[in-house]
């Protein structure tokens, strides 16, 4: 290995010098990192360490748990509890708030996360991710409720995701831009790969779960619709179409080329707000499109606007390139 790449830690070290932190966030991020790892390492060797299948259990979503949803919880969990950065954690696989251990020691950030994001797509060795965001715990809180968990998404100190794909990566933003790391296997470390990340502000790629076509509301279908008509229709260009069914391994391709992303509310999931979860996939994800120049709406509302009403709340989501996202807002005013 070249003797001038930047490891993930020397990396934070200049953050912290930058900031002039006091250590506390630099740690918490080490294990983090650390429990992205060890996903990693679980999700990599699959069939071989038994890691595949459902768990025979349902999350509070009513959805069928993985056994690697679990276990990724447990981990996020037995590495993260102890460091004394955290005053509590929520994920998208428990109830409640995960109370930390009595007598542990406490510090004053919050830890959200999904800890395996696009579970659907473990069995069939598409990409996965673990999403996460940290907020501040409110000043004196010691023992977190479901309220002090609820700060819009512009309280974000830090959002990232580690993407379990051809190679694992780990993508992050504390405010300042974004930054893509990969994890070199043979020595442990995320080197420093794609500095300052941008989304390109025009894109010719859309990634829309087409089969609900039917339930969609009118802009969506206006906007879809006049993608697929391509040269013949008033956009006057061919568009291209993708679907992962894995929101990270979307997020980051258009990171990468552009693109825009959608999971809109629908007749189907008008009742429960929409599909993707405000607190762990759409503020994170959506914190991360912003600071790399994108824009990230329900087509309403800029997501990281919403005053959150519940730990499990779901909200419509459309990100990514600017232009893009903004005709689709536009046609939502129509
Ligand atoms: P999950 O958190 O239960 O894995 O669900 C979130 C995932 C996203 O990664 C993805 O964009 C979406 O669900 C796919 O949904 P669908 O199967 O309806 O296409
Ligand atoms: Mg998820």
């Amino acid at each position: 290995m070249p003797a001038n790449r930047k490891t993930i830690t020397h990396f934070m070290i200049e953050e912290q010098r930058r900031t002039q932190g006091t250590g506390d966030f630099s740690m918490l991020l080490g294990d983090i990192i650390t429990s992205c790892k060890v996903i990693s390492d679980q999700v990599n060797h699959g069939a071989l360490v038994g890691a595949l299948g459902s768990a025979g259990s349902e999350n509070i979503q009513g959805e069928t748990q993985k056994k690697l949803d679990i276990l990724s919880n447990e981990i996020f969990l037995r590495f993260n509890e102890i460091g004394g950065h955290l005053a509590g954690m929520a994920s998208e696989e428990m109830d409640d708030p995960y109370a930390l251990p009595e007598g542990a020691p406490r510090g004053k950030y919050l830890l959200l996360f999904d800890p395996l994001d696009g579970s659907s797509n473990i069995d069939v060795n598409v990409s996965v991710g673990t999403i996460f965001s940290i907020l501040k715990c409110p000043e004196g809180v010691t023992h977190p409720e479901v309220e002090d968990f609820l700060q819009p998404g512009t309280t974000q100190v830090c959002a990232g995701y580690a993407l379990y794909g051809p190679s694992t990566m780990f993508v992050l933003t504390s405010g300042n831009g974004v930054n893509g790391f990969t994890l070199d296997q043979n020595i442990g470390e995320f080197i420093l790969t794609h500095p300052g990340m941008k989304v390109p502000e025009d894109t010719r790629e859309f990634a829309i779960n087409a089969s609900n076509q039917r339930f969609w509301e009118e802009p969506i279908k206006r906007y879809v619709d006049e993608c697929m008509a391509g040269t013949d229709g008033p956009r006057g260009e061919n568009f291209n179409m993708r679907w992962i069914a894995s929101m990270v391994a979307e997020i980051h391709r258009i990171l990468t080329r552009g693109g825009i992303f959608m999971y809109p509310i629908d007749e189907r999931i008008r009742a429960q707000g929409g599909k993707l979860r405000l607190m762990y996939e759409a503020n994170p994800m959506g914190m991360i499109i912003e600071q790399a120049g994108g824009v990230a709406s329900t087509g309403y509302e800029r997501i990281m606007d919403i005053n959150p009403t519940g730990l499990h709340q779901r909200v419509p989501v459309i990100m990514g390139s600017k232009n893009e996202v903004e005709l689709l807002v536009s046609y939502h005013k129509k």
